[in-house]
């Protein structure tokens, strides 16, 4: 049986983690793509090497030539530049916009049977660009953001409540900006909800309320508060994990339930954009979205995040 393979697109930051991440968990075989000459080939060379102390066997190369991405079966993009200090993911737009364009291009003309996750912000808006251009069916072209977001959500929850990051359950929805939904009410630690374990730790429900809102507060601020501490680029660890996640689900048809930028046809009340809603991820791509009811505070953050991705769509040339 051949083995899968996996494109990505863009050997910056982020790219050389999924890199390493795929040779390590044997996903499948490894493409690196950039325009940059002897970066992708440089890092794909540098992983290799490390095999043989590793001990993963799977074929890596790094290319400058869409004609090596040919039947990969899931590509990953992280083409565009990153923010810098002060800088939103909305002023990436413009010069994302073009690159992504290219490099849906490129997919679109070399690897027409391949699931794409997208993670080149401005997030929404790049996924939609991306599923323009290459034309593929909406189950197939996906965004990055929600994995990690809840990410973010969870370890705060973890680190506050002093358990391990593997019993915290808790996911964010909505666009990846700062109106990104956390939702608390879902919070759980195994299944108690988080508000019962802070309320229960201070006393105090006002107290809990707090601590509560401050840690969804650092969640919609925490791609920024890395970005101010390394100044010169933004998180690469924490978005390539995520990435990897969706992308085994995919290849291995796990069917995990993941906080995915997916296009909707009236889930949640939205009509053609794409924004993160809770996933069933298998080998069909995105085999369903798991709709469920938010009450009327939830609805109304949602109707808000929703707002600002359609403004940021709108806004593309
Ligand atoms: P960086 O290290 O700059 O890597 C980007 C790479 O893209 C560079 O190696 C470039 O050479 C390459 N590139 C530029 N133009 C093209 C092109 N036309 N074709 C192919 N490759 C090209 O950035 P990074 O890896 O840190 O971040 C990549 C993107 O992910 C940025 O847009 C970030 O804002 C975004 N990002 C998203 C998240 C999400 O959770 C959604 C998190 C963190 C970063």
């Amino acid at each position: 049986m051949a083995r899968k393979k996996i494109a990505l697109i863009g050997g910056g930051q982020i790219g050389g983690v999924l890199a390493q991440l795929c040779a390590l968990r044997e996903l499948g075989d490894v493409v690196l793509f950039d325009i940059v000459e002897g970066l992708p080939q440089g890092k794909m060379l540098d992983i290799a090497e490390a095999a043989p102390v590793d001990g993963y066997d799977v074929c890596l190369k790094g290319t400058n030539s869409y004609e090596d991405i040919a039947g990969s079966d899931v590509v990953i993009v992280t083409a565009g530049l990153p923010r810098k200090p002060g800088m939103s993911r909305d002023d990436l737009i413009e010069v994302n916009s073009k690159i992504m364009t290219s490099v849906a291009e490129g997919i679109k003309a070399n690897a027409p049977n391949a699931f794409v996750i997208v993670i080149s912000n401005p997030l929404d808006a790049m996924v939609t660009l991306c599923q323009k251009v290459t034309g593929f069916p909406y189950n197939r072209v996906i965004g990055q953001a929600g994995v990690l977001d809840s990410a973010r959500f969870k370890a705060f929850i973890a680190w506050e409540l002093g358990v391990s990051v593997k019993d915290v359950n808790a996911m964010t929805l909505g666009g990846h900006g700062d109106d990104m939904v956390p939702l608390v009410r879902y919070a759980s630690v195994n299944g108690i909800p988080v508000m019962e374990l802070l309320e229960n730790k201070y006393k105090s429900k006002e107290k809990a309320q707090e601590v509560m809102a401050a840690m969804v507060k650092r969640t919609r601020g925490a791609g920024g508060e890395v970005v101010a501490l390394l100044k010169t680029g933004s998180a690469f660890y924490s978005p390539a994990s995520s990435a990897i996640a969706m992308a085994e689900s995919i290849l291995k048809d796990s069917k995990r339930v993941l906080p995915t930028c997916a296009f909707l046809q009236g889930e949640f009340g939205v009509s053609g954009y794409y924004v993160g809603v809770p996933c069933v991820l298998g080998a069909g791509g995105v085999e369903k979205i798991l709709e469920f009811k938010l009450d009327a505070e939830e609805q109304a953050m949602m109707d808000k995040s929703v707002a600002a991705v359609k403004e940021l769509v709108g806004s593309m040339k």
